[in-house]
């Protein structure tokens, strides 16, 4: 089967590389805001698990169109005959320092790569484009036109008229901010400008989605395993005999700390490898993690369970929680209406909702003692992993390649973290979760979390 090849061509500036960053789905292709960013043609294979299905071609930008179309014009013997005057342009000038840009971007379409014209729609169509497209339409090759919006002003319906008589198909398609299903469309359309690469692109698409499947279950088991490890993280500093083990504390408690941190961070740059991003920069509040102030903390509060839904997690989560509530209303179990308001104080005294980590102090078996900080016991402490991760997880799949700002994840704008999941589901993660603290959690149990993330995700 035939490898496509397209070569994305237009005027300066107008979003070429950032559509062949998105269509590639690589951060490298250089991008900026300054006309004559990309100098010469460079290809980018799309990949996945090694095998590329289709390539592109970044170009610089045309610079002396109507120069080029006029010596072609001189050459020109016969219409039958214009792809070789493109042909004999090319070679006449590529080793020359005259219409360097103009070969360049003509060499890989010569030889036999499709034609993506990028235009901006955001600034009105004028006849200086017309030597681009007729230049272009005199190599004979398959050709699609992209209507790009990078500003706010919509002149799109000019330029679809225009375009429309030089290119077979013509359409919007927003090369920095593209969803998925739009890049799929794209992809389905290359199909449609030639026979031998319908069946290739085909390909493409069925690879593509299976791909993302993959990566978004990756990502769940890493957040499994992350959730899992932070859950029973514990840390020891070994003491001498005469220690006073209060003066560690302070320092073993910032230390477990920065170990919760760094656990998230990792996993936060490996889930943004697993998308082939590199270079990403994050803005973002590290979960705070302050004594007796964890509900008023706004990171906890964003990404976690409000307390209520911690209680009616654990009243759902089974008959132990149950019971213990019982106690704490006297039996009555009438958790309706503004009564559960009241008993929230109440019954998160008897549980551990609130309480983090607290210290042990172990004996060891060559004298000394030790001093040990974890395992975490704040029942909330999963669902703010969980909701920060589902949100970071969210940008990043949302992203192209060709987005340059940073990652904002300082809060979910009201989408609300681990609220967001149904209470059906959250019995489900209270079940692994409580797994989890009693130490049980195998790789079974990892599954189970993965697969109850995945639903996440795709909810
Ligand atoms: N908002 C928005 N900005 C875009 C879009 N496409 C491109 N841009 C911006 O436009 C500028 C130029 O984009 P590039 O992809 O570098 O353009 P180019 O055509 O490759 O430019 P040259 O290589 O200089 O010819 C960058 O600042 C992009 O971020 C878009 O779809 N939306
Ligand atoms: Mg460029």
């Amino acid at each position: 089967m035939i490898t496509p090849a397209f070569a994305v061509v237009g005027h300066p500036n107008k979003g070429k590389s950032s559509l062949v960053a998105t269509l590639a789905q690589d951060d490298s292709v250089r991008i900026s805001t300054l006309p004559g960013t990309t100098v010469e043609a460079r290809t980018f294979p799309m990949k996945v698990d090694g095998e590329v299905l289709y390539t592109l071609i970044d170009t610089p930008g045309f610079q002396r169109a109507h120069k080029t179309l006029s010596w072609m014009k001189k050459h020109e013997t016969d219409i039958h005959k214009r792809a070789d005057v493109v042909r004999q342009f090319v070679e006449t000038f590529k080793d020359t320092d005259q219409f360097f840009d103009e070969c360049q971007l003509l060499s890989p379409i010569l030889a036999g790569a499709g034609i993506l014209y990028v235009v901006d729609g955001s600034k009105p169509y004028g006849s200086e484009f017309e030597a681009e497209m007729e230049i272009l339409r005199w190599t004979g090759q398959p050709c699609m036109a992209l209507i790009n919006m990078i500003g706010e002003a919509d002149y799109s319906e000019q330029w679809q008229k225009a375009l429309s008589q030089f290119f077979q198909i013509v359409r919007v398609f927003n090369a920095v901010n593209a969803k998925f299903e739009k890049h799929i469309e794209l992809l389905r359309a290359f199909g449609q400008l030639n026979e031998q690469w319908r069946q290739p692109l085909e390909k493409a698409v069925n690879f593509i989605h299976k791909d993302r499947e993959d990566r978004a279950e990756q990502s769940a088991r890493l957040i499994a395993e992350t959730i899992s490890e932070s859950i029973n993280l514990t840390m020891t500093k070994k003491l001498s005999e005469d220690d006073n083990e209060e003066k560690y504390k302070p320092e073993l408690k910032h230390d477990y700390f920065q170990e919760l941190i760094a656990k998230e961070q990792r996993c936060r740059k490996t889930i943004e490898k697993i998308y082939h991003y590199h270079n990403i920069d994050r803005t973002e509040a590290n979960f705070k993690l302050l004594d007796d102030h964890l509900f008023s903390e706004q990171t906890w509060s964003i990404f976690g369970l409000s307390q209520q839904e911690l209680i009616m997690t654990g009243l759902a989560g089974g008959a132990a929680m149950g019971a213990v509530v019982d106690v704490a209303v006297g039996g009555t179990s009438l958790l309706l209406g503004a009564g559960i308001g009241a008993l929230i104080g109440g019954v998160s005294a008897l549980i551990s909702y609130d309480k983090l980590a607290s210290f042990d102090i172990l004996g060891m078996p060559l004298g000394g003692h030790a001093l040990q900080i974890g395992p975490m016991k704040n029942r909330n402490f999963p669902y703010v992993l969980l909701g920060r991760a589902l949100f970071h997880h969210q940008l990043i799949e949302n992203r192209t390649h060709a987005m340059r700002d940073g990652l904002n994840i300082e809060d979910d704008e009201g989408r609300t973290g681990a609220s967001r999941i149904s209470p059906e589901l959250r019995k489900n993660f209270e079940t692994c979760f409580s797994k989890f603290r009693k130490n049980d959690a195998d790789a079974d149990e990892i599954e189970t979390l993965t697969k109850l993330i995945v639903e996440c995700m795709r909810g």
